[in-house]
C-alpha cells in the first residue's frame, strides 16, 4: 500500500489514521534516499526528521501556522507533503527547488533560511505579530542541537523566557552538528537522556506518556523551585531562562510524538518540546556515518559508498595549516563547526591541543581569535565566506581596531553551486576591504595560498586570504623551509598585454588566461591582493596600456573593480575600465560556470566584452558563431 502516493498536500495526509502514519514515515524516508542517491543532498538530516515532519503536518496547518525549520536542510520530508512531491528530484539544481526552506517558493516555507540559528527570534517576531492581531495560528520553531549552540538562538530563547507568548519550540537533538556537536549544553542535553523518566520512555512509550502531565506542570512547579537549591528544575537551562520544558522523548515515535504536540499547544506560555532522534535514521550507512552523509552527492542506493571528493581547496589549506602548525607551536585553527568542510579532520587529529572547534558561532570564533592573538598566539581562523558575515563586528571591534595579528582562511570565497543564495560567498571582499589594518590575498594555486598563509603569518596584522569552493588544479609541490614569502601587496603579470589588462585573481583568473590566450594584445594580471592593491603596477600601466578589465566572482560594489575606480579617480588615471562581476541580484542556487557566464564574467563574456571595447571584434564574433 503506498500512502505516499496519494499525498500531495498536508490535508491528503490528515485523512490518514493514526496507525497508518508509521507506514508514510517509512515511504518518505525511502523518497528522500531516492532523491539524494540521483542528486545528492541533505540526507542524514531528513531522515532523522521524517516522523516529526509527519506528526506537524498531521496536527497542524503549515498555510496558516508558521513552521520555522532552522537551517532548512531538514525539510525534504516538509517539501514532500506540501505540494513539491513531483519536483523534489530538481532540489539544488539549477531552476529547481531550493535545498533549504524558501519563503518564495511555498506559503508553506514560513522563513527563507540557509544559516543556521535564526529560527527562535524568526518565530518569536511572528509570534508577536500573531498576538497583536489577536490572531490564533501556531508559530512551532524547530531546531537542531547544533543550531543551538549559535548565540542568536540562545539570545533569542532568553528573550521567548522574557516575552513568554503561547508557543511551542522543539529542539530536534541527534548528538550532531555537522560534525560532532560541541559545548557544555551538548553534554548537558546528553546527560538528560539518562535521566530516569527517558530510560522509562525507551522501554515503554506509555509509560513516557503519563508522566506527561507530572512534566507539564513543572511550569507551575518551577516558582517553588526557585526557592530550593538545587532543585533540579531550577537546574533546567531551560526553565532558568523562563521556558518550559518537557522531554526529551523519542523523535522517532509518532505516537509520543502526536500526544506531546497536542497537549503541549493547549498549555499557556512558551514550552520546549525536547526530542531525540537519530541523524540518518533509518538507512543503515547513514546512521553509522552522519558526517559523511550530512551533505551527500549523489550513490548508488544499492552499493552506497561514499563518493570520493578529489583534492580541494580546502585539503591544500588542512595540509598548511599542519605545516606551519608544525613548525611554530604558536598557531592555532579555529573552526566554527566546520572541521571536515575546512580540510581540517588531519590538522585536528595532529595539534589537537592548538585546534578548537566553537560550534556554530562565527562571533565566537573571531573573537577567541582576538583573545589569542592578544596573549601572542598567532590564530588562524577558518571560516567561509558566506558564515563570516556573522562575525563582522567582532572582525572590526575586536580585531581591526587593534590591529591584531589574526589570520581569515576564508573558505567558499565565490559563487558555491547547490546552497544557493543564503551560502554564496560574494559579499567577504565589500565588507573587509573598507577596515583598517585588515589587507585580503586570494591565491592563485595552492603553492601561492601556502605562501600566502606563511607570509601572513610572519607580518601579522589581520589578513584575510580566499579561495573557492572545489578542487584545486593540483597539489602544492614545495616543502615548508622552500614557500616563498610574498612581497605583499604585489600583483603579477602573467602575460603582457599591449592596449588592454585584464586584472582577476583565484577562479576568473583562469578565465582570463584562457580569453587571453588567442588575443595577442590582451594582458593578463594575477590581482591577488584586492587590499593593499599594487598601485605600482597600476601607475605604471597608466602609461602603458588604455584599458583595464576586473573580473571577480564576487559582486561588482566594493570588490577588486570598485578599489580599481578609486584608484583611477584618486590619482587622475587616464585608464578606461570596465568591471565585470556580479551586479545587484540575488543569486539563487546553480552550477556556478553556467552562472558566472549567465552573470557575465565567465569566457564567452569577457570575450563579448572584448569586442565590444573594439579588441579584436571581429575575430571573436567569428569565433563565437561558429
Ligand atoms: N554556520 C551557520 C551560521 N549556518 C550554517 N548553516 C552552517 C554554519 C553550516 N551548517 C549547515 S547544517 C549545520 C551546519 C553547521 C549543522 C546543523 O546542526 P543541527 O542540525 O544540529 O542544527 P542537524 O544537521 O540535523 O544535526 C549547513 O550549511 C546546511
Ligand atoms: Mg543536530
Amino acid at each position: 500500500m503506498s500512502y505516499l502516493a496519494n499525498i500531495n498536500w498536508p490535508q491528503d495526509l490528515k485523512a490518514l489514521t493514526k496507525e497508518e502514519l508509521p507506514t508514510l514515515a517509512e515511504e518518505l524516508r525511502s523518497e528522500i534516499i531516492r532523491v539524494c542517491s540521483i542528486g545528492g543532498g541533505h540526507l542524514a538530516s531528513s531522515l532523522g526528521a521524517v516522523e516529526l515532519t509527519v506528526a506537524l503536518h498531521y496536527l497542524f496547518d503549515s498555510s496558516k501556522d508558521r513552521f520555522v525549520w532552522d537551517v532548512g536542510h531538514q525539510t525534504y520530508g516538509h517539501k514532500i507533503l506540501t505540494g513539491r512531491k513531483d519536483r523534489i528530484e530538481s532540489i539544488r539544481k539549477p531552476g529547481g527547488l531550493a535545498g533549504f526552506t524558501t519563503s518564495s517558493e511555498s506559503e508553506h516555507d514560513a522563513l527563507t533560511v540557509g544559516h543556521a540559528s535564526t529560527s527562535i527570534a524568526a518565530a518569536l517576531g511572528m509570534v508577536l505579530a500573531r498576538d497583536a492581531r489577536r490572531e490564533s495560528y501556531e508559530v512551532i520553531p524547530i531546531i537542531g542541537d547544533g543550531s543551538l549552540t549559535g548565540g542568536m538562538a540562545l539570545a533569542a530563547l532568553n528573550q521567548v523566557g522574557q516575552v513568554k507568548p503561547r508557543m511551542t519550540l522543539i529542539l530536534n537533538d541527534n548528538e550532531m552538528s555537522i560534525s560532532e556537536n560541541v559545548g557544555g549544553l551538548k553534554n548537558y542535553l546528553r546527560s538528560m537522556q539518562v535521566q530516569p523518566w527517558f530510560q522509562r520512555a525507551e522501554k515503554s512509550g506509555k509509560q513516557a506518556l503519563s508522566n506527561f502531565k507530572m512534566i507539564s506542570e513543572l511550569g507551575s512547579r518551577a516558582k517553588h523551585a526557585a526557592r530550593h537549591f538545587l532543585d533540579p528544575v531550577s537546574l533546567n537551562p531551560f526553565h532558568a531562562m523562563g521556558v518550559r520544558y518537557v522531554g526529551p522523548i523519542d523523535g522517532h515515535d509518532l505516537e509520543q510524538l502526536l500526544y506531546y504536540l497536542d497537549h503541549i499547544r493547549q498549555l499557556e506560555g512558551p514550552t520546549l518540546l525536547h526530542i531525540i532522534t537519530k541523524k540518518g535514521k533509518g538507512y543503515e550507512i547513514a546512521e553509522a556515518d552522519p558526517i559523511v552523509w550530512h551533505g551527500a552527492s549523489k550513490f548508488n542506493p544499492q552499493a552506497p559508498v561514499a563518493p570520493s571528493k578529489g583534492y580541494s581547496w580546502s585539503d591544500a589549506f588542512g595540509e598548511a595549516a599542519t605545516s606551519l602548525a608544525d613548525k611554530d607551536d604558536r598557531v592555532w585553527v579555529i573552526t566554527p563547526a566546520m572541521r571536515i568542510g575546512s580540510g581540517l579532520d588531519d590538522y585536528s587529529k595532529a595539534h589537537p591541543d592548538r585546534y578548537i572547534d566553537v560550534g556554530i558561532a562565527e562571533d565566537v570564533a573571531v573573537t577567541v581569535g582576538a583573545g589569542l592573538a592578544l596573549q601572542g598566539e598567532k590564530p588562524i581562523v577558518a571560516i567561509y565566506s558566506t558564515f563570516l558575515q556573522r562575525g563582522f563586528d567582532q572582525v572590526i571591534h575586536d580585531v581591526c581596531l587593534e590591529n591584531l595579528d589574526v589570520v581569515f582562511a576564508v573558505d567558499r570565497a565565490g559563487l558555491v553551486g547547490g546552497d544557493g543564495a543564503t551560502h554564496q560567498g560574494i559579499f567577504d571582499l565589500s565588507y573587509l576591504r573598507a577596515l583598517p589594518n585588515m589587507s585580503i590575498a586570494m591565491p592563485k594555486d595552492a603553492d601561492e595560498m601556502q605562501s600566502m598563509l606563511k607570509t601572513a603569518l610572519e607580518m601579522g596584522g589581520p589578513k584575510a586570504i580566499r579561495w573557492p569552493r572545489g578542487s584545486v588544479k593540483q597539489a602544492a609541490s614545495l616543502e615548508l623551509s622552500d614557500w616563498p614569502t610574498l612581497d605583499w601587496g604585489s600583483w603579477e603579470t602573467l602575460k603582457e598585454g599591449k592596449e588592454v589588462y585584464i586584472l582577476a585573481f583565484g577562479a576568473t583568473l583562469n578565465y582570463a588566461l584562457e580569453v587571453a590566450k588567442t588575443e595577442a594584445d590582451v594582458g593578463v594580471i594575477n590581482a591577488r591582493f584586492v587590499k593593499p592593491l599594487d598601485e605600482k603596477m597600476l601607475l605604471d600601466l597608466d602609461s602603458s596600456a588604455k584599458t583595464l578589465i576586473t573580473v571577480e566572482d564576487h559582486t561588482i560594489m566594493g570588490g577588486l573593480g570598485s578599489a580599481v575606480a578609486e584608484f583611477i579617480a584618486d590619482h587622475q588615471l587616464n585608464l578606461n575600465l570596465k568591471r565585470l562581476g556580479i551586479q545587484d541580484v540575488v543569486v539563487p542556487h546553480g552550477d556556478p560556470a553556467s552562472q558566472h557566464e549567465d552573470l557575465g564574467y565567465g569566457p564567452e563574456a569577457i570575450r563579448k566584452v572584448l569586442a565590444e571595447l573594439g579588441y579584436s571584434s571581429a575575430r571573436v564574433f567569428a569565433q563565437a558563431s561558429d
